[in-house]
Parts: C-alpha cells; structure tokens; sequence
C-alpha cells in the first residue's frame, strides 16, 4: 500500500497508482481516494488510457471535502465552504474512453470490484457515502473506547 501520509496530498492516488502498475505490470493495482482528490489529478485519466493500463479506480464521492467537515466538527467549527458539486463520474470517465461503474448498495460492492480487477483497462468506480456518522464515531464513541484500553 502507497499512502501519502505524510503531506496528505490530495491528488497523489492516481499518479501513485499509474506508477505502481508501471513498476509492477504484473500486480493488479487500485487507485483508492476521495472526490475532492481524484478531482484534482483527474486529468492523469488520460494517461492511464493512453499507456493502456488496467488499473482500478475507487472514488469515495460525498461530494465534500469531508475529512476537512470532521476535523472542524471536533474543534468546535462551523462547517464553511466544504460542500462541492461533482461531475457525474460513470460519463466523465466514458469521455476519456475508460469505463465508469457506481455502487448503488455496500452489497454491490465486492462483487464489482472483482469483477474490475479481472478485467482489462481502466475501471472506475464511484462509491457514494454517507459521512454523518464520521463525527459520533472517529470524535467520539474511538476516544471513549480508547480511553477504557
Ligand atoms: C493538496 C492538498 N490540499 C489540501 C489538503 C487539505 N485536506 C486534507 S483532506 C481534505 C479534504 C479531502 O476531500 P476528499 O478528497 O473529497 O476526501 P474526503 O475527506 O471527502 O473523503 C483537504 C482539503 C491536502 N491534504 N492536500
Ligand atoms: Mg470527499
């Protein structure tokens, strides 16, 4: 696993992904990141379909910069101008020549990726969340447990 924990840069999933697959051909490799990241790198699509890839591409869309909503929730902030529109991404990965699949249920999911993986080219799936939980659970009930430890 290649993540970028140390800056956190957003847009690295995709590049990293692409070089991964060109060190290691043989490796099935998953590209995995947010909305707000894939958006900007998404442009590097082109080059997965150029150098002619198969490569996985997970997008978590909520249409928001959410990890930015749960920090400021846990220190007291008002959310301000963290919400964003998003492309529809089954067309906009169509439009580079690669195909887009969306998960409508967590059930869906596994099965899809399977099917991504063991086929050739550039598979992008789009993944709809639902982050209001992300506050209750990683601000809250995690501390309390981990205080009990
Ligand atoms: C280049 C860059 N700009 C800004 C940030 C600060 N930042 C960290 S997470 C985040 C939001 C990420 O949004 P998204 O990729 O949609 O993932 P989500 O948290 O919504 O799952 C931002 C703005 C960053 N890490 N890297
Ligand atoms: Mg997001």
């Amino acid at each position: 696993m290649l993540l970028d924990n140390a800056l956190a840069s957003m847009g690295a999933g995709l590049p990293s992904a692409i070089a991964a697959k060109l060190v290691h051909p043989q490796r099935k490799v998953m590209a995995i990141g947010g909305d707000g990241g894939f958006m900007m790198n998404s442009q590097e699509m082109e080059t997965v379909v150029r150098l002619n890839l198969d490569l996985v591409v997970l997008v978590l869309r909520d249409d928001a910069y959410g990890m930015i909503k749960w920090k400021q929730a846990a220190m007291g902030f008002d959310e301000f101008g963290l919400d964003y529109g998003n492309p529809d991404f089954v067309h906009y990965t169509e439009s580079y020549g690669a195909h887009g699949h969306r998960v409508e249920s967590a059930e869906e999911l596994e099965p899809l990726l399977q099917t991504c993986l063991d086929t050739a080219g550039v598979q992008l799936v789009e993944v709809p969340m639902d982050c209001r939980d992300n506050d209750r659970i990683l601000n809250h009930e995690i501390q309390a447990r981990t205080r009990t430890i």
